[in-house]
């Protein structure tokens, strides 16, 4: 078991399509703490450089325009082993491979507009973290209730 933190937006979609408390509240529900959290909009470059691993497939071009076409809600999730259990929270990329009770099998049909993004390993959750969020804007805290969710 690992105590981790893992950056997770809510793409332009989820904002417009009124499901920012439907992705909070899962994570909320399971047990993870929230240290960060902001609703912005990402520049082109910003989201080029997020995604900069796709740069050179065909649709990056298009994910781009997408995830910087209005607000997105940045967030950073803590807890243990939160970064591969939150990928399993989103589901797959494809919605239409996404398990039912995933949020995006449940809310979404395309990968295009898919909802949710997920940091997919250690690496990339630090790079991301550092990328949207500076240190002062990441709160150390501890919750009356954590004892009743970590022992
Ligand atoms: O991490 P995750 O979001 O599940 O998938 P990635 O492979 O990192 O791709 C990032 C993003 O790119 C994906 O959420 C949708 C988009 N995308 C796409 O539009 N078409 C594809 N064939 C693959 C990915
Ligand atoms: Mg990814």
């Amino acid at each position: 078991t690992k105590h981790e933190r893992t950056f997770i937006a809510i793409k332009p979609d989820g904002v417009e399509r009124g499901l920012i408390s439907e992705v909070i509240a899962r994570f909320e529900k399971k047990g993870y703490k929230l240290v960060a959290l902001k609703l912005m909009t990402a520049t082109e470059a910003r989201a080029r450089d997020h995604y900069a691993d796709l740069a050179g497939r065909p649709f990056f071009g298009g994910l781009v325009k997408y995830f910087s076409s209005g607000p997105i809600v940045c967030m950073v999730w803590e807890g243990t082993d939160v970064i591969l259990t939150g990928r399993k929270i989103l589901g797959a990329t494809n919605p239409n491979q996404a398990a039912p009770g995933t949020l995006r099998g449940d809310n979404c049909i395309s990968t295009g507009r898919n909802l949710v993004h997920g940091s997919d390993g250690p690496d990339s959750a630090k790079h991301e973290i550092g990328m949207w969020f500076t240190q002062a804007e990441i709160q150390d805290y501890t919750r009356s209730i954590d004892e009743w969710v970590v022992s």
